[in-house]
Parts: C-alpha cells; sequence; structure tokens
C-alpha cells in the first residue's frame, strides 16, 4: 500500500515538473521517456498511410435531403440542412448495409498498402457504427441489427492491419452534449470509448474530432488522454483530444510562440499538406479523393490516382503520415473509383514501397524535380518531372556515393553517378519508366550532408 502511495506521488512529481518544463512541450504523457515513446510510435511511423472510412447515418442520405443537394460535406448535413434531430434519427431505419463485407473491405486496405484502417465508430451525428450498451442510437438499431465494427476488427486482426477508431467530441444527438449538463455526456463519451477499448482487441490509435465545441477544454483532454492510455498503454491518440490545434492555431495568428503542452500524440492537418511537414513533430494529413468524407451521390470530382499517389510522397518527404479516406454506401460498398485508385497505389507500393515504408524527411529544402524519402544509407529521389537530358541532378549533396539504379528495374541496372564541382548528377534513361514517379536509388556514405 505504501509502495503504491509512494508511485503515485513520484508520477504526480514528474507531472507537475514536466508541466512546468517547456521542454517536453507536446510530449503527452510526460512520465513517458523518449525511447518508450519511440518505440510506441514506431509501427506507425513506418506506416506512412493508412484508409479512413467515413460511415454511418449520412450515407444513407448521401448528401442529398428530401431530394435536393445540400451543400458541404454530406457528414454535416444534419447541420447543415438544418434537420431536426427525430427527422434525421430516422435514417437509422434506412441504414441496412446488406452488402457490407469486412474481408473484402481489409482485402482491398492491404491491397493499397496502407497499414492502418481507422474507421468512423460515432462522428458528429452521435450514431454509433457498434454495439454500444449505453444506447440505442447505434448498429443494433438498424435493421441490419449487428455490430459493424466487431468483424472489420476481427478481419484486421486476422490479416494483420491496424484497426483504429474515429470518434467525435462535437455529438448532435446526446442531450447533455452541450450546455450545463455536459458532464454528463463526458462520462457517457468516456463509457462509449471504454467499450471501444474492451471489445475490439488492441486498438491502433483514437482519432478524436469535434474538440472545437466550447465545452470541451485542454484540460479534460489531458485527462481523457491518460485515461485511455491506462486501458491499452500502447495506444496512440491524436492531437484533437485536446484543444492544442485550437489554442496554437489562435496564437500562431496572435503570433505568439507557445511553449504550453498539449495532449495528443500527432499533429492533424485536414484536406491540406503543410509547406515544410510539422519538424519536430509526428504528423498525419487526413484527406479525401473527392471533395466528400461520407458518400455522396452527387460528387464526382476524384482526383487521379496520380495526384493522390504524388501527395503521398510528398507527406512522406516531410516526415508525415497519409490517411486517405473512403466513404462506403449505405449498403455497404466502396464506391468503384475509389477501388480504382487504391488498387492504383497498391500497384505502385508493391514495386516501390521501400522508398515510402519506414522512410525518414528529405534532407533537401527543395528539389525542381520531385521530392526525397530516405533511410540509413539511402537516398530516394522520387521523380516527378523526369529530365529530358537525362541528367538527374541532385542539388548540393556532399555525400561519398555509391550504386544508382531505377528502383522498379528487377536487375537494378547501375546508373552512372557523376561528381561535379557540387552536387551530384546521374545519368537515367532517355524515357520516363513512370511518368508518375519513378524512383532512382542513390546510395551514399553516413548521414545525409546537403550544402545549401
Ligand atoms: O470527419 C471529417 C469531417 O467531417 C470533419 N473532420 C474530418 C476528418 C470535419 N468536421 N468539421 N469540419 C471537418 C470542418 C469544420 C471546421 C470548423 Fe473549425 C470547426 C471551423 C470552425 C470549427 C476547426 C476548428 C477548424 C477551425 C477551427
Amino acid at each position: 500500500m505504501l509502495g503504491f502511495l509512494a508511485h503515485r506521488w513520484i508520477i504526480a512529481g514528474l507531472l507537475a515538473i514536466a508541466t512546468l518544463c517547456p521542454a517536453f512541450a507536446r510530449a503527452a504523457l510526460p512520465e513517458e521517456t523518449k525511447q518508450q515513446r519511440d518505440q510506441r510510435m514506431a509501427w506507425w511511423r513506418d506506416a506512412r498511410f493508412g484508409m479512413f472510412i467515413h460511415w454511418g447515418l449520412y450515407s444513407v442520405s448521401a448528401g442529398e435531403w428530401k431530394g435536393k443537394k445540400v451543400p458541404g460535406y454530406s457528414c454535416m448535413l444534419q447541420q447543415t440542412a438544418n434537420v431536426p434531430r427525430d427527422e434525421y434519427t430516422q435514417l437509422q431505419k434506412q441504414f441496412n448495409p446488406v452488402k457490407y463485407d469486412a474481408e473484402n473491405w481489409v482485402a482491398l486496405a492491404k491491397r493499397a498498402g496502407a497499414k492502418y484502417i481507422v474507421i468512423t465508430s460515432k462522428h458528429h451525428d452521435g450514431f454509433c457504427l457498434f454495439d454500444s450498451k449505453l444506447t440505442d442510437y447505434d448498429a443494433m438499431g438498424t435493421l441490419y441489427g449487428r455490430d459493424l465494427l466487431k468483424p472489420l476488427a476481427d478481419e484486421c486482426h486476422r490479416q494483420e492491419i491496424k484497426i483504429c477508431f474515429y470518434h467525435s467530441i462535437l455529438d448532435w444527438h446526446h442531450p447533455d452534449a452541450k450546455g450545463e449538463r455536459f458532464a454528463n455526456y463526458v462520462d457517457h463519451m468516456r463509457g462509449q470509448l471504454r467499450e471501444l477499448l474492451a471489445n475490439y482487441g488492441p486498438i491502433g490509435v483514437l482519432w478524436f474530432d469535434g474538440e472545437w465545441i466550447p465545452e470541451w477544454t485542454e484540460e479534460q483532454g489531458q485527462a481523457l488522454y491518460r485515461d485511455l492510455r491506462k486501458i491499452q498503454p500502447d495506444l496512440i491518440i491524436n492531437d484533437r483530444v485536446g484543444r492544442g490545434r485550437q489554442i496554437t492555431r489562435a496564437e500562431k495568428r496572435k503570433n505568439v510562440d507557445d511553449t504550453r503542452e498539449f495532449a495528443g500524440d500527432f499533429g492533424t492537418p485536414e484536406q491540406e499538406i503543410p509547406g515544410t511537414g510539422m519538424p519536430g513533430w509526428d504528423w498525419e494529413t487526413c484527406m479525401t479523393m473527392n471533395d466528400d468524407w461520407g458518400f455522396n451521390k452527387d460528387d464526382h470530382n476524384w482526383k487521379s490516382t496520380g495526384d493522390i499517389l504524388r501527395k503521398l510522397v510528398d507527406i512522406a518527404s516531410k516526415g508525415g503520415n497519409f490517411l486517405l479516406n473512403v466513404g462506403p454506401t449505405a449498403e455497404g460498398e466502396i464506391p468503384q473509383p475509389s477501388v480504382e485508385r487504391l488498387e492504383a497505389i497498391g500497384r505502385w507500393l508493391a514495386v516501390n514501397g521501400e522508398s515510402i515504408y519506414g522512410t525518414a524527411a528529405s534532407p533537401f529544402a527543395n528539389l525542381d524535380w520531385g521530392r526525397c524519402t530516405r533511410k540509413q544509407g539511402v537516398l530516394y529521389l522520387h521523380v516527378f518531372a523526369w529530365p529530358n537530358d537525362g541528367r538527374l541532378v541532385v542539388p548540393g549533396l556532399e555525400n561519398k556515393t555509391g550504386k544508382a539504379y531505377v528502383l522498379a528495374d528487377k536487375d537494378r541496372k547501375p546508373l552512372a553517378v557523376a561528381r561535379p564541382d557540387k552536387g551530384v548528377v546521374i545519368t537515367v534513361p532517355a524515357t520516363v519508366p513512370d511518368p508518375i514517379d519513378t524512383v532512382v536509388v542513390l546510395e551514399i556514405e553516413g548521414e545525409p550532408r546537403v550544402s545549401p
């Protein structure tokens, strides 16, 4: 008993010191050493690519209300179209995903080369895709009448891909989710999160959203973060668990250098790739393939495979992850344009994955022909604009170099490497091997050194 108490006091002391010490800024659990954190984050940092799934009652309305297109995101429709709560709730009786096949979804994610799946356990509308004992506004109350997350989680464990849950703090359904009785709602939400961490095996990431509501505080976020990590210590939790994103955004506007500590393990730029990444911080860009998260029958504005692939490379070159979204239909089908794009990305990764998974950010500030990723002893030169004159210039590289070859070339035929006064010039084939991104591998000695 005494030992237990002493242990509590030591942790409390460390917490107090950490909160006062700016060096701990952005380390969400101060009692964790850097080494422990690196270990916990290792799979996620290596993964680089995940599949986001937005699925819920908004997949039934699919971007329209009473036959009219509703502008904006389909998953925001309840708010944007001003749908009364009890009218929106009727969608639950129409949600019947008879074509849902978890094995297929997971197999598609695997084929795409994604290393984790993040699915909406609950979005802003408050509807739960899982069997929650704490509400009837869940999958059990649909015609389908079965837990929709369980088969997906089981398949993820079986096919060895991480299962992760998105959970919205903002909730348009629960009567206490705003106002005086918010504490009741927080108890309810915590109860549901305990269900999610108890019933679906090990969870990779908890991905919060909707943290911007005025009732939610950074203190609540930190407390939640700690309690969730006590249940599954290896859990990774995004920055939207607390208010760090909003506070830093507001402070940045005021040009204040903020060194306060915020809850969460990684930053979450949405629909954007930060120009220079988020140096010194783990981060993940989440993005849609068309213009919507949830299924939208009127949205045909699909990004091209090349565009998406280059975004993945761009993100990797800045040290981030890419969480690419699909919005399945209410019947449970992933739209064909999404399938095609995911499969094309998978074909590229099957050949070039070495240049993405487990890589670190580029040592170059800027490359006019493309991007760079790296691993111990190698640079991966991602050539988007193939040189017309057959000379690929690697500016300012000072390291001693070894072999160079096209990664997709099975024979690894060596390319000539020249060392003019500054940098490196690689002689590449006249015709472009892959117009989207040809990866040229360049072996180097030691850590990359680049002169400006
Ligand atoms: O689930 C997807 C979207 O439905 C959800 N996030 C992704 C992952 C989303 N909900 N709302 N939005 C995106 C846009 C909301 C933007 C705002 Fe704000 C919320 C504007 C003001 C409050 C966040 C906080 C951005 C600026 C401040």
